[in-house]
């Protein structure tokens, strides 16, 4: 009964079955949602994209198995920070993981190479081409722009569970782009921290107000502050992220998380982002999440029936349905 399960278990594991005791009288336990039970193997990816879309800067990758794309930087000369052409690349990724209909979760992760390279996540944006024009240029675009903000936006409204991926530095911008992820797990090096006012910089949205909701108001005041870095407990400890892992089990232990969201309703957990999101997103975070309801409305039968209704030049008899249980 206690066996490992995998995704394809699907019907075990939505039950948690394989968790459930035997006797009447069972103390009640928290194991009871068979997480421990879930594979925790990493992820095998049998789609390497990145040639196809000539990305770069990054790598992308699908797995159909686990059913989740893989988004990474992949500059690890410059500890991963990102130019125009990342961002570009990052962009265009997520919006082909948002369209695939065979990934239900992303993930945002880097490159390592270990004993070659210092392991980082991202170290912010590279300075080597930050322009005196506002923003940061290599050439990829017409104006110098900090594009880095319509990708936190991207991410944002993008309806599938982001996860970052979190080994050694997370600096800067690089910090902000896992903050803006859904959820953080991380190695027992990673390494987090803001440095914009050592450096001239800032990021006076989601990099600032994002904070504040994960971690409070006097500890965002002061990572931006003093430009301390802190440790991947420290950091667990202020909810900045959700787990540190040792870092030979990361990969693993991040095959578990993503099995178990990818076992769970695609439509429960779009819904949800929309609602958390909703708040700091105004209007927009608002808009979003009415259009989730909208298109399930478009799938209903009164929604069927208007858009009939319209087409056959008739009345529409929504007293035929019966009245809604709202
Ligand atoms: O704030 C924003 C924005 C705000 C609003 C809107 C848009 C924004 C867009 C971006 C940003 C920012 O990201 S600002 C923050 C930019 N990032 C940083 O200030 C971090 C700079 N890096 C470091 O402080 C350190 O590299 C480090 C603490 C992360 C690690 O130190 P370490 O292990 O001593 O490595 P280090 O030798 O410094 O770096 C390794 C190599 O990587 C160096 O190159 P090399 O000398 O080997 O040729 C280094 O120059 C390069 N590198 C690291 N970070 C960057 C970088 N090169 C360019 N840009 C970087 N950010």
């Amino acid at each position: 009964m206690m066996n490992k399960l995998n995704s394809s278990d699907k019907n075990d594991v939505a039950s948690m079955s394989a968790a459930r005791s035997m006797s009447k009288t069972a103390p009640p336990t928290k194991d009871r949602d068979g997480f421990h039970l879930i594979d925790s193997s990493p992820i095998a990816y049998d789609l390497d994209l990145t040639a196809t879309h000539g990305f770069v800067d990054i790598t992308y990758k699908v797995s159909t198995t686990d059913s989740c794309a893989r988004m990474a930087f992949n500059r690890p000369h410059v500890l991963h920070a990102f130019r125009p052409t990342t961002i570009l690349e990052l962009r265009r990724a997520l919006e082909l993981a948002q369209d695939d209909t065979r990934v239900a979760v992303i993930i945002l992760t880097s490159e390592l190479l270990e004993g070659e390279r210092t392991p980082s996540f991202c170290a912010g944006g590279d300075q080597t081409v930050r322009s005196s024009d506002g923003g940061y240029d290599d050439g990829s675009e017409e104006v110098p722009r900090l594009r880095v903000l319509d990708l936190q936006i991207q991410m944002r409204r993008c309806p599938k569970p982001i996860v970052a991926v979190v080994r050694g530095y997370a600096i800067g911008g690089g910090h902000i782009l896992h903050m803006v992820s859904d959820l953080t797990l991380a190695g027992e090096d990673a390494v987090f921290g803001q440095t914009g006012p050592r450096m001239g910089s800032f990021d006076a949205g989601y990099g600032s107000v994002h904070m504040a909701q994960l971690v409070g108001q006097k500890k965002a005041r002061e990572m931006w502050f003093t430009c301390r870095f802190y440790s991947a407990d420290e950091a667990l400890k202020m909810g900045l992220i959700n787990a540190v892992y040792p870092n030979d089990k990361l990969e693993g232990e991040v095959g578990r998380w993503v099995r178990r969201m990818v076992m769970n309703s695609p439509t429960a957990i779009a819904c949800t982002k929309a609602a958390l999101n909703a708040d700091q997103d105004g209007s927009a975070g608002i808009a979003l999440l009415g259009g989730h309801l909208t298109r399930l409305f478009y799938m209903s039968e009164e929604g069927k029936e208007g858009r009939a209704a319209y087409l056959e030049g008739r009345a529409p008899d929504f007293r035929k349905i019966p009245t809604s249980k709202l």
